[in-house]
């Protein structure tokens, strides 16, 4: 009890210092304030002993709890609650008197602090969380979400970063969106960052982890890494076999986007499909455009389906210590007949087989990818992911070596997204990080967490949003300095109506226009001659 109200008053006098140093209070004024200062010590000792309610605590630390670095601490225990929020001091390890909890998922629950921002600019958030299994939820600032939250599972409290959010002068309502729910808040501490600097984009990767990289790739490789940090390439998927999608940006920007999206999808052998963006990505980068390519892999046996809960694949039987990446499909054949590896094993090489054919047609026209294979595994909803991390790691392996080692494809730009930094494969085994981000439809922020959270992965490779709903304002990337080296925003209703006419849905046209048009945006037209 005692030491909080001695934080307080140090605070205030930290704050009057400012103030005198600035001008703007005269020594009578100090003394008011002292005097009006004294006065709050003594509520904050009540509100120790519970004869002052939370919410006009609140309001003493909202005008007493900055100190010189504009530091703010909430206790979540002192946030306006409502529904099943309530707080609590059964979990150990909480700071203050307790910590928030009851997010329920109710409709009716709700957990909210107003701070008071000294001045614009970029602030960190802590926010210090726990739970007893893995949840996720997000914080938000003035109603904008600034960033996901996850516990460890450990049933212990842990601390997240949000680092630098762009926090406009005057009040600031701070609060949450339970998402998973389950979780428990300790608190957030708001402190003035520096902002994200500009170091991070130099001393990246810019030549290709495969040392027999075709020159097309190697210069490639170099244009995003001199690019990085300075402009962003615009990025479209486009809907399978048609080009809807870049036909309409065209009509609506008068510019189409420098990489075209495509997907082997229906390249899957299990599911006897003709597949047709092939030939697609040729026509595109005989036209000077970059490709990328997705595999939504149906699962090679069992239930042909990509998602986990589909299909009862289980591919962590084909996880073997033989070498296999450089053996052929028939001296595997030779292996699963003696029962040195599964099926499981056998068919995901036939499958990979299948795709590297396509990846070498590719090739033979001269078309670099950048080759985002087993996408967004952390996630677990598709079957590559649904086994942990180490056995993701072994596929990430077998099909660089496979595919680079005996199919010797040499026009391959290694993209990992796995988005989690405890499944990164390794600055051996990708080019280049990618993160997938599906925001609430029209919010343009420019997502500094995630894209710092990949940052940190690394530290050495060139991180891009390779799959985004809404497109983020080149403004905000701007003034976040978050400069993914591309964007990709996804097909159909992300970015098309029914009739194939730009949707307004998720990015308005007017958005559209201003990021396709910006010059710190690269689109198809401004992309050198590669060949
Ligand atoms: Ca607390």
């Amino acid at each position: 009890m005692f030491i909080i109200k001695m934080h307080l008053l140090k605070f205030e006098l930290i704050i009057i210092m400012h103030f005198v140093q600035r001008g703007v209070l005269t020594m009578k004024k100090i003394k008011l304030i002292a005097a009006v200062s004294a006065i709050s010590a003594v509520f904050s000792s009540c509100k120790n002993t519970g004869d002052v309610s939370s919410s006009s605590a609140s309001e003493i630390a909202k005008t007493t709890a900055l100190n010189q670095t504009y530091e703010i601490v909430i206790e979540a225990e002192d946030g306006k609650m409502s529904g099943d929020v309530h707080s609590a001091n059964g979990r150990q390890g909480y700071s203050g008197s307790g910590y928030a909890t009851g997010f329920t998922q109710k409709s009716t629950n709700s957990w909210s602090y107003e701070v008071n921002i000294p001045e614009s600019g970029h602030y960190d958030f802590t926010v210090r969380c726990g739970a007893d299994e893995y949840k996720a939820f997000k914080i938000t600032a003035n109603g904008k979400d600034i960033g996901e939250c996850s516990t460890k599972g450990d049933k212990k409290f842990n601390d997240v970063e949000i680092k630098s959010v762009y926090l406009e002068k005057g009040d600031c309502k701070v609060s949450l969106i339970e998402g998973w729910g389950w979780f428990d808040l300790d608190k957030i501490t708001i402190k003035k960052g520096e902002g994200i600097s500009s170091e991070i984009y130099k001393n990246v990767d810019s030549v290709p982890i495969n040392p027999n990289a075709n020159e097309k790739t190697k210069k490639i490789m170099k244009y995003l890494a001199e690019n990085y940090g300075k402009k962003v390439l615009s990025g479209q998927y486009t809907n399978h076999g048609y080009s809807t999608e870049t036909d309409a940006i065209y009509a609506a920007t008068g510019k189409y986007p420098a990489i075209r999206g495509f997907d082997f999808i229906f390249y899957s052998p299990s599911i006897k499909m003709q597949g047709k963006d092939t030939n697609l990505a040729i026509e595109w980068s005989k036209k000077g455009g970059l490709c990328t390519f997705s595999w939504h892999w149906f699962a090679p046996m069992d239930k042909a389906e990509f998602y986990t809960e589909k299909t009862n694949f289980d591919f962590s039987k084909a996880v073997t210590d033989k070498d296999i990446a450089l053996k052929s499909l028939d001296e595997l054949k030779q292996m699963l007949d003696k029962g040195e590896i599964t099926e499981e094993c056998y068919y995901i090489c036939r499958d990979i087989d299948v795709i590297s054919e396509q990846l070498k047609i590719l090739e033979e026209n001269n078309v670099t990818v950048l080759w985002r294979p087993l996408h967004e595994a952390g996630g677990s909803w598709f079957w590559w992911g649904s086994k942990g991390a180490e056995n993701y790691k072994w596929l990430w392996r077998l099909l660089y070596e496979r595919q680079t080692k005996y199919h010797k494809l040499n026009n391959l730009i290694w993209v990992y997204n796995g988005q989690k930094g405890d499944w990164y494969v390794g600055d051996d085994l990708c080019d280049i990080i990618g993160e997938d981000i599906y925001p609430d439809k029209h919010c343009y922020e420019a997502q500094g967490k995630r894209f710092l959270d990949a940052v940190g992965y690394s530290g050495k490779k060139i991180v891009a949003l390779t799959e985004n709903g809404v497109i983020p304002d080149i403004d905000l990337i701007e003034r976040d300095n978050v400069y993914w080296s591309w964007f990709n925003t996804w097909c159909r209703e992300f970015i098309v109506d029914g009739s194939g006419n730009i949707s307004e849905e998720y990015t308005e046209k007017s958005m559209l226009q201003k990021v396709y048009n910006s010059d710190k945006v690269i689109t198809l037209d401004e992309l050198p001659d590669f060949d």
